[in-house]
């Protein structure tokens, strides 16, 4: 019997949720869950990273989860859980933060990115944040890791550490691939579209939340920031709202880039930004949906916070046992 490849790949609960977190990377999520066994996290250690307020790090990490499976993740098929409910997590981190060097870590970009933002807090997590990644995704053997460009430094470095500890000790870990399917598309700002959308900005004009009705969405579409040339083109050099605008419309309708210029040729930028508008409130209408189901059942999503972290918790025991033995901790007497 050939047995599934593993995907883990996670978010972390630092706001609600965008358009770009939903297209570039868990609508094609929910593509993958009949083929492997995946493991989708809400990365809650990740995101202490940069200073959170906890009772809305706890409201973000639920709402995320409730998220998940909203938008169609299966928790009976795929493991949905907090990083935070499986200590393995942190354990394996600090056997792999003696495999890392600081001279790698030093290379991280986003590491010197997260840094320039968050210059009153420069803490050692920010800086070992890969080592906790490298953890994430060698704790269950996983084969391939969905990621976005941001990410690749990151899963490099996971295979880096994973061969070291491999050449050492033998054969322990799995060395993981980056998932190359689908590309998922890359969401830009919509007030700055030379920058991506992300889910801690605070323009409120600049993102869309999967949560946003629909009268909020055509609204922020509509004063999405455009330029003077007037026609509908890709060309995100000379033309970055409107080539964002493009692809989100792209990644809804699955129509090529050159189609839609052409569905659209001739048409005003207005015209172009109530169509776009239109789809996204399409797409996102059965999300919400559930979405509002879903908080209604607490203790439905209460069930799946405890299964799901049980079986991330009997996954994760096996391999670090396994490295705790390689690496000479004395057995637990039992
Ligand atoms: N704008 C985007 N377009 C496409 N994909 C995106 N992702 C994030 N922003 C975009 C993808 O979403 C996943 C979750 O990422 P994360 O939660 O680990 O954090 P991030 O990449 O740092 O996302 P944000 O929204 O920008 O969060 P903050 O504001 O906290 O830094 C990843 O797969 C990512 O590629």
């Amino acid at each position: 019997m050939e047995t599934k490849k593993t995907i883990f790949s996670g978010m972390q609960p630092t706001g609600a949720i965008t358009l770009g977190n939903y297209l570039g990377a868990l609508k094609n999520w929910t593509s993958l869950q009949d083929e492997y066994n995946c493991l989708y996290c809400i990365v809650d250690m990740h995101a202490i990273t940069v200073r959170q307020n906890p009772a809305e790090l706890r409201k973000n990490a639920r709402n995320l989860l409730i998220q998940y499976i909203a938008a169609g993740l299966d928790p009976a098929q795929n493991i949905i859980y907090y990083q935070s409910h499986v200590s393995g997590h942190a354990e394996l981190a600090w056997i792999l933060n003696c495999f890392t060097y600081m001279g790698e870590l030093n290379r991280m970009t986003q590491f010197k990115d997260k840094s320039s933002k968050h210059s009153e807090n420069i803490n050692a997590g920010l800086y070992t944040y890969p080592a906790l990644m490298a953890a994430d995704i060698l704790l269950y053997n996983t084969d391939l890791v969905p990621i976005g460009n941001d990410q690749k430094q990151h899963l490099e470095l996971t295979r880096d550490i994973a061969e070291r500890f491999n050449t050492i000790y033998g054969e322990t870990f799995t060395i993981p691939e980056g998932y190359i399917g689908k590309v998922g598309a890359r969401i830009m700002d919509l007030q700055e579209p030379t920058k991506k959308m992300s889910k801690s900005s605070e323009d409120k004009n600049a993102t869309i939340l999967l949560t946003d009705k629909p009268e909020e969405i055509l609204k922020k579409f509509k004063r999405a920031v455009t330029d003077n040339v007037a026609t509908i083109k890709y060309d995100p050099e000379n033309q970055p709202g409107i080539s964002n605008l493009i692809s989100i419309y792209s990644a809804i309708t699955g129509k090529s880039y050159v189609e839609i210029e052409n569905e659209f040729s001739g048409s005003g930028y207005g015209n172009f930004k109530i169509k776009v508008a239109e789809s996204v409130i399409e797409i996102l209408r059965p999300i919400q949906q559930k979405y509002d189901e879903l908080q209604k059942d607490k203790s439905y999503i209460d069930h799946i916070i405890k299964d799901n972290a049980q079986k991330a918790n009997y996954q994760s025991q096996k391999i670090l046992r396994k490295v705790q033995k390689k690496i000479g901790f004395p057995s637990i007497i039992r």
